[in-house]
């Protein structure tokens, strides 16, 4: 059985989110900031807005010699079709993903073999590759717009591993976006842990279950949005997203968080829903995005519609500042 202790929720939303005191920095994140910072500018002189886009889930260890850990069950389509419809929109995308979770453009062909769409033309082994399109459906069209996309620099995938990883980046990514003021918006759309196990508190070894049935006591994971909205990114578009799986406290925690941290918008899902239903809440509207049955049949994705929905508020924002 695992048993989980809550501690005070307050305690660990001070100064920095306690973010420094608690996740020592990754040593790659001064250079990744560099990108960053370089990419927001590029981009914000030219005029363009620029979204960063966090996706797929966090894993949290339960030993430093990790054996086992806990998991959740973000896939990462979101964020990664989310991605495809801002680049089509005209934003300069940073994609802060986790490592393996689902790519733009690439996520379309998860479900497929590679080898089953490939045939060798010659029995040559240095005769080209030719690929089967029926196998790989669109694969002309996708290509396409993944290469212009590449070719002109619109997108900046950035990984992450660890929880730690991930709480350092956001913050670099808030900071480097800070330069552009309200063109930069934040898109929130990973499902990041509210527990962990800090590193003093963590077994060294794999957890014996010759010790019998395992407690766990975790501790919060820093709220991000608190000083993300306060102090290192003030003047951008900041929208998060709230999952449940019981419908009928969906509004009342989406309206709660806006309260809470005085940001721009929640896009509110429940779990089995998530793909055909959502809605965008903000401090005086409330937006249901819906697919018909017709339209997920025609594989109308209901990210097209959150985007679309985003940027034209986006707009005004921007017009009001
Ligand atoms: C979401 O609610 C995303 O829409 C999903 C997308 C993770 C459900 P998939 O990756 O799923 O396409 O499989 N993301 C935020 C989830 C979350 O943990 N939000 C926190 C909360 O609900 C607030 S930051 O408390």
């Amino acid at each position: 059985m695992c048993t989980v202790a809550h501690s005070d929720p307050s305690a660990s939303s001070v100064v920095d989110g306690g973010l420094s005191d608690e996740f020592a920095v990754p040593s790659h994140v001064e250079d990744v900031k560099k990108l960053m910072v370089e990419f927001a500018e590029r981009h914000g002189s030219a005029g363009r807005r620029v979204v960063l886009i966090t996706s797929g889930g966090t894993k949290v260890p339960l030993e430093s010699r990790t054996v086992r850990f806990l998991d959740n069950f973000s896939s990462g389509r979101r964020g990664a079709s989310s991605a495809e419809y801002f680049l089509y929109s005209g934003y300069a995308v940073i994609f802060l993903h986790r490592h393996r979770s689902l790519y733009p453009y690439s996520r379309l062909y998860t479900g497929v073999n590679l080898l089953d769409s490939l045939r060798l033309e010659t029995d040559k082994d240095n005769g080209q590759v030719l690929v089967d399109q029926k196998a790989l459906p669109n694969i002309a069209t996708v290509l396409k717009s993944y290469q212009a996309v590449k070719a002109t620099g619109l997108l900046l995938p950035v990984e992450f591993n660890t929880l730690s990883e991930y709480l350092h980046l956001l913050k670099a990514a808030a900071q480097a976006l800070s330069s552009i003021g309200s063109k930069a918006m934040f898109y929130l759309a990973a499902a990041v842990s509210d527990f962990y196990i800090p590193a003093s508190e963590m077994p060294e070894h794999k957890i014996q279950s010759s010790n019998g049935p395992l407690q766990i006591s975790m501790k919060m994971v820093p709220k991000m949005l608190n000083p993300l909205v306060k102090d290192w990114a003030p003047q951008a578009f900041v929208i998060s997203f709230k999952l449940e799986t019981d419908p009928s406290i969906l509004l009342e925690r989406a309206r709660r968080a806006l309260d809470i941290y005085n940001h721009q918008a929640v896009v509110a899902n429940v779990l089995d829903t998530r793909r055909g239903y959502v809605v965008v809440v903000t401090k005086d509207t409330q937006h249901e995005l819906v697919l018909t049955d017709e339209e997920v049949q025609n594989e109308v994705e209901i990210e097209e519609r959150i985007v679309s929905n985003l940027t034209k508020a986006h707009s005004q924002f921007m017009s009001q500042v």
